[in-house]
């Protein structure tokens, strides 16, 4: 019977507040649940946005992270898929293969434990963590800021053993996002014309993506021209600072693409979370058929605008979530075709930190670091 672990972890006590290292209990995993060591963890942009206070479902004190690199500690009652000492990510989008959302085939997104993870909790209503004395609570049903973490079963992917931990936890979050929404969610075809908004992990994974799909040009569009060579190297082929424009983003876009009397992209892609840039991705869509996907997360209380006649005259919103990916059928597929070279994952880290710097992993971000790599 397994018992609590102590261990460190780099808890929120509150928002706005920087992450502290504590001395927490993790307790044993219940029935369908799974304990995991963390080996490895990204720190992504959304981490950063729960933390600040921004979203309307953050709870606190709370253990943050959802980009981890495990191994399986111990097993709950009735688990099966997964044993003692497998390598794992977990998936903040699990994949029951059973409820609604499941079965329709249309949507990665299972809905079976959404209500109870967005309160910070497990299936049954309550946390597996504590700290001196008091209940910390979970987030996105993964808080991989912590040395011990407990998943549902429904949550984990297991993944090749080869796989280095400290590299394919990317696959977590960022880098599946950006490229499952190119070839998941927009399915995007060769010689098409796309731009992507924003210029992190998220923004260049579809770029990575648009370059594998076959785009024939790729523009690239952020205020911190300092992202424009990392952005050419995974396949960019231009780079535009709406800073450097008089003109509203949108008509530069429209402009530049302007061909057999018109302009506009065939799809465009926002990886920043603010409503203005939503707004332009759609506004220099193509007439008649150009798509834009929302992948940045914006803050409780923000809405989008943009006048009807762009929906009207053929333009399509719509948003991606993890990339539309099924976490447990196609991530393991997704490390073993980043083992083959098929794609690129090392290039997203821009550096390592131990535990006790985790803060230090914060602030690089805001210098604009890709990803910021935590090693347990
Ligand atoms: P990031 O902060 O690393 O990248 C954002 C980029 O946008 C930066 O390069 C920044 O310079 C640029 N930017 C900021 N304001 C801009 C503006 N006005 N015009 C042009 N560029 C601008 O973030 P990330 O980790 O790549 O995540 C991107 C967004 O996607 C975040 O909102 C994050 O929360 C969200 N996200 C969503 C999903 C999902 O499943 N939908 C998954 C991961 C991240
Ligand atoms: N809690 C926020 C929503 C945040 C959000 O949209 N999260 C994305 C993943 S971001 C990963 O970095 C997501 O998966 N959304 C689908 C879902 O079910 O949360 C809010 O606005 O309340
Ligand atoms: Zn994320």
């Amino acid at each position: 019977m397994a018992q609590p672990i102590n261990c460190k972890a780099a808890v929120c006590w509150e928002a706005g507040a920087d992450l502290v290292i504590e001395d927490i209990a993790v307790g044993p995993p219940k029935a369908g649940e799974v304990r995991v060591k963390v080996l490895a963890t990204g720190v992504c942009h959304t981490d950063e946005y729960t933390r600040s206070g921004m979203d309307s479902e953050g709870t606190f004190p709370c253990i943050l992270g959802h980009e981890g690199g495990c191994v399986v500690e111990s097993v709950g009652e009735g688990v099966t898929t997964v044993a003692v000492g497998d390598h794992v990510i977990p998936l903040y989008i699990p994949e029951c293969r059973e409820c609604k959302f499941c079965k329709s085939g249309k949507t990665n997104l299972c809905s079976i434990i959404r209500v109870t993870q967005g309160k910070g909790v497990m299936p049954d209503g309550t946390s597996r963590f504590t700290c001196k004395g008091q209940t910390v609570y979970h987030f996105m049903g993964t808080s991989t800021f912590s040395e011990y973490t407990v998943v549902a079963e429904i949550s984990i992917a297991k993944v090749a053993k080869e796989a280095p931990l400290e590299k394919v936890c990317l696959l977590g979050c960022g880098i599946t996002t950006g490229y499952g929404a190119v070839m998941n969610t927009m399915k995007c075809e060769a010689g098409c014309n796309a731009a992507v908004f924003g210029l992190g992990a998220v923004g260049l994974a579809s770029i990575m993506g648009l370059s594998k799909a076959g785009a024939k040009r790729i523009i690239a569009v952020d205020i911190n021209p300092k992202k424009f060579e990392l952005a050419k190297q995974f396949g960019a082929t231009e780079c535009v600072n709406p800073k450097d424009h008089d003109k509203p983003i949108q008509e530069v876009l429209i402009e530049m693409t302007f061909e057999d009397g018109a302009g506009g992209l065939d799809y465009t892609f926002e990886c920043i979370g603010r409503p203005e840039t939503m707004r332009a991705a759609l506004e220099c869509c193509h007439k008649g058929w150009g798509k834009s996907c929302i992948m940045g997360v914006a803050g409780a209380g923000v809405e989008v605008s943009t006048r009807p006649f762009q929906l009207v005259t053929g333009r399509t919103w719509t948003g991606s979530a993890f990339g539309g990916t099924r976490g447990r059928t196609q991530l393991p597929q997704m490390v073993d075709e980043y083992l083959q070279g098929q794609f690129k994952v090392d290039e997203f880290v821009t550096g390592e930190f131990p535990l006790e710097k985790i803060n230090d992993a914060f602030h690089s971000m805001h210098d604009g670091a890709i990803r910021p790599v935590v090693i347990m």
